[in-house]
């Protein structure tokens, strides 16, 4: 924490030489003006990062300000590069200062912001090291997605103005010192259904932008259910030209081209976040019921489904023409899907039991291997046989379920997605406008308070592949609304991902988590004011750049 007292109001003298200063000039004496009076500098400390890194070492004689003539260097491989410009975009818009990218070959200026891949760099798959000294940055990390995690870190360490899309003047100091950092858990995700509702391209980026910033790197998209299927199979037209059209409370519906899918892939593959796309199967298929009636049981077409209601529809297991579809489908889904994984639903096919439930998924888990992926789906998979890699999705509420810890003990892995703690589709509480409550109220506490590494007794901490915040969307039908609901509670569900389990302390999270709300008003992202967060007060913002020639500061 700088020292630096806070010299309170003070007019800015207004420039005045012989002849008219150009604009340079004029902007040139605004930043310097302002650097003068503009304090605290250094308004937070090294360890105000969410999720909390695994080693923090401050160094308050080392703080460091981002100069407007800085450069960013990378190293010359395209990856790390990308990197290196994504921090300069994100930089760029506040501070105004050109932030050009260099690749390292050209001599590293003084001042500036060094991206170093280093592969004996002890810092695992995703782990980074940022030095903040007082002659600039050194981010180092093995590969380009720990470069990424370094920034978003680099990121939060400024002052929050720097989420503002226009420049303001602002005094852009990073606390000094050392962070070495990486993951507890490899997969750390959230689910947003965009089957209930439709959402558009760039509402998932945004959410992916969400995902990024918080050092999530799993996007599952939830692309089919009862009310809507989302994407283009070519080789099953109606799928989205009649499944595509509904939606829950008889809106218009949408989807997914496969070039608007590959988008929203490439877009999250650039931040480091992995696409897991989800076919719900058996059950969950009353839109692909209405496209393809030779599908359904009865080989007649159900009525369009726009309600909120679960576990009634399911796809024929006993007709051969559902395993064409199944691996039509998922061959089509595979080809879009640059990651490991395809997930196959499986949850709440009441009406598909036994023998019967267990064998369909059997195969449609051997059509998923023999394309080359691995298998996630939700926990009720569990009683199927095991097959290589598999990935369950456990959302229970109550810890106990002796299934799942049998299926683990076969070597299913585990992603932890309690219902009561880490839906994001519950409510805040009683008054919270959207949100379902079927699991409890999830305030942020409930969010954080809890281990993913040992939530279900009897499955070890070694089988938990990471955690999952899933958000369904019955209830939720703008970017608006989702941001209420992942806001602030998606970074709870990141730090229990990401950070070690040594440092879990829900006061110091909520003080950190505090310091998150002018970013997000600064960024004009929505969220909730949970009341048990400490929010600061104030202005998000300092005065914008112009304004600040004449202006007074009130800090
Ligand atoms: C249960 S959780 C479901 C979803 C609903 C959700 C509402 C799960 C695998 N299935 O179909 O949307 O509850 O919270």
């Amino acid at each position: 924490m700088s020292t630096t007292p806070s010299p309170g109001p003070t007019a800015v003298p207004t420039p005045r030489s012989a002849g008219e200063p150009d604009a340079a000039t004029l902007a040139r004496t605004a930043e310097q003006t302002a650097g003068a009076l503009l304090a605290p500098a250094a308004p937070h400390r090294l360890a105000d990062v969410v999720p909390a890194p695994r080693q923090v070492q401050p160094d308050p004689t080392a703080d460091w300000t981002l100069p407007a003539e800085a450069v960013i260097t990378s190293s010359a491989d395209p990856a790390a590069l990308a990197v290196a410009e994504q921090l300069a975009q994100l930089l760029r818009p506040a501070t105004g200062y050109p932030l050009p990218v260099t690749d390292a070959t050209t001599p590293e200026p003084a001042g500036g912001i060094a991206l170093v891949l280093d592969g004996s760099a002890d810092l695992g798959a995703e782990g980074y090291r940022l030095d903040i000294a007082t002659d600039g940055v050194n981010l180092t990390a093995a590969t380009a997605a720990g470069l990424h995690y370094g920034v978003q870190t680099l990121r939060q360490l400024l002052p929050a103005a720097i989420e503002s899309s226009t420049p303001v003047t602002e005094r852009w100091v990073l606390p000094g010192g050392t962070i070495t950092d990486a993951p507890r858990f490899p997969y750390r995700g959230a689910m947003l259904d965009v089957a209930r509702h439709f959402f558009a391209v760039e509402d998932v980026l945004r959410v992916v932008d969400h995902l990024a910033r918080y050092k999530l790197n799993h996007l599952h998209l939830h692309l089919t259910d009862d009310q809507g299927w989302r994407i283009t199979v070519d080789s099953w037209p109606k799928l989205t030209s009649i499944g595509g059209t509904t939606e829950v409370g008889g809106g218009p519906g949408g989807h997914y081209t496969k070039a608007d899918y590959a988008r929203i892939v490439s877009y999250a593959t650039a931040r480091h976040v992995t696409v897991v796309p989800e076919i719900d199967l058996p059950g969950h298929t009353n839109s692909a019921l209405v496209a393809y009636p030779e599908l359904a049981p009865d080989k007649i077409a159900p009525p369009p489904y726009t309600g909120t209601e679960v576990g009634f529809s399911y796809v024929d297991p006993a007709d051969e023409r559902t395993y064409d579809f199944v691996a039509d489908v998922l061959g089509e889904v595979a080809a879009l899907t640059p990651g490991p994984w395809l997930h196959i639903g499986g949850d709440e096919a009441f009406k598909v039991k036994g023998e019967v439930y267990t064998g369909f998924v059997e195969r449609v888990q051997r059509i998923v291997a023999d394309l080359g992926k691995t298998v996630v789906g939700w926990h009720q998979l569990a009683p199927a046989a095991h097959l290589d890699g598999r990935v369950l999705q456990w959302w229970g509420t109550n810890g106990e379920d002796s299934t799942t810890v049998e299926a683990v003990r076969r070597g299913a892995r585990l992603i932890v997605s309690p219902g009561n703690h880490a839906y994001l589709d519950m409510k805040y509480a009683p008054d919270t406008p959207i949100g379902h409550d079927w699991a409890g109220l999830i305030d942020v506490r409930k969010a954080y308070d809890w281990d993913p590494g040992t939530h279900v007794p009897g499955v070890p901490t070694e089988a938990v592949l990471g955690v999952e915040a899933p958000l369904w969307t019955e209830s939720v039908t703008s970017l608006a609304d989702i941001e209420l609901l992942l806001l602030p509670r998606l970074p709870a569900i990141a730090e229990l991902g990401w950070s070690p389990r040594a440092s879990h302390d829900w006061a110091d999270f909520r003080d950190r988590l505090a310091g998150q709300g002018p970013r997000w008003t600064a960024a004009g992202i929505t969220f909730h004011r949970a009341p048990e967060i400490p929010w600061p007060t104030g202005p998000a913002l300092p005065a914008p750049r112009d304004a600040s020639l004449e202006t007074t500061f009130d800090r």
